[in-house]
C-alpha cells in the first residue's frame, strides 16, 4: 500500500504562527491556478476529492495540511498551498499570497520538498520562476508536468527537455527532478509516489535547524 493512499485531512493553516511544531517532513504541493494541482494530488493519493476542486480567486488564502501514514504517528505531511496566477486576482490576493506560502516555502525547515505542478504545455512561466526564486536552493524540487496527454509523444519529449533546460539554468543544474503526469491518463502516478516516499524517508529533521 503507498503511503499516500494513507492521506486525510489535518489542519487547515491561515498565518504563520499556526504552522505544526511537529518535526515531521513535509511536501509543499504549489502551482499556478489550473496547472493541474489538485488532480494531481488526487491521483497521488488515489481519492477523488481529497483537494478540493479550484478555490476561487476571493478564497481565503490558506495552506491544507494532510497527514500520511500511521494514525497516530504520521510518517509525513503533504500541504497543498493556494494556487497562484490568477489573472484577476485582486493585489491583496497577491499579498496574503506572498506572506504567508512565499514565506513558508523560504522559511520552513520541516520542507523535504517542493513539489511544483505545471501544465507540461505551459512550461515554466514567470510565476514560477519567482516562486523558484524563494525557495531555499538547497531544498529538493519535484516538477511535475501535468497533462501530458494533450501531447503527442514526440511533442512530450520535447516540452520536457525545455523544462529540463530552464530548471538546469534556474537552479545550476541541481537538485531537481521532472517527472512526465498526467490525472486524466494515470500517467506518472507511481514515479510520483515511490520518489516522493524516498525523498520522504531520507528526510531527517533531528539535523534540520
Ligand atoms: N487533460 C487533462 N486535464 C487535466 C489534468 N489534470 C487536471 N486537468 C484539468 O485541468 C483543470 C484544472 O485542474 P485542477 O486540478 O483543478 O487544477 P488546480 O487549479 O491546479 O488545482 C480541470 O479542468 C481539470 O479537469 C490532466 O492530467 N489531463
Ligand atoms: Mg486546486
Amino acid at each position: 500500500m503507498s503511503l499516500f493512499s494513507t492521506a486525510r485531512f489535518f489542519t487547515t493553516v491561515a498565518k504563520l504562527p499556526q504552522l505544526p511544531r511537529a518535526l515531521i517532513p513535509e511536501l509543499a504541493f504549489v502551482g499556478r491556478s489550473n496547472a493541474g494541482k489538485s488532480s494531481a494530488i488526487n491521483a497521488i493519493c488515489q481519492r477523488r476529492q481529497l483537494a478540493r476542486a479550484s478555490a476561487s480567486p476571493g478564497r481565503t488564502q490558506a495552506l491544507n495540511y494532510f497527514a500520511l501514514g500511521p494514525e497516530d504517528n504520521p510518517s509525513a505531511y503533504l500541504v497543498d498551498t493556494p494556487g497562484y496566477g490568477y489573472a484577476t486576482a485582486p493585489l491583496e490576493i497577491k499579498r496574503q499570497w506572498d506572506g504567508l506560502a512565499g514565506k513558508y516555502l523560504a522559511k520552513r525547515a520541516q520542507l523535504a520538498a517542493v513539489v511544483l505542478v505545471m501544465d507540461i504545455r505551459r512550461q515554466v512561466t514567470a510565476l514560477d520562476e519567482t516562486l523558484l526564486s524563494w525557495m531555499d536552493p538547497a531544498s529538493r524540487l519535484v516538477v511535475i508536468a501535468t497533462k501530458c496527454d494533450k501531447l503527442t509523444k514526440q511533442e512530450q519529449r520535447v516540452a520536457l527537455k525545455a523544462i529540463h533546460a530552464k530548471l538546469e539554468l534556474l537552479r545550476g543544474g541541481q537538485n531537481f527532478e521532472v517527472i512526465m503526469f498526467s490525472a486524466d491518463k494515470r500517467v506518472g502516478l507511481d514515479t510520483s509516489r515511490a520518489l516522493l516516499e524516498q525523498i520522504v524517508l531520507g528526510t531527517s529533521l533531528e539535523v534540520a535547524q
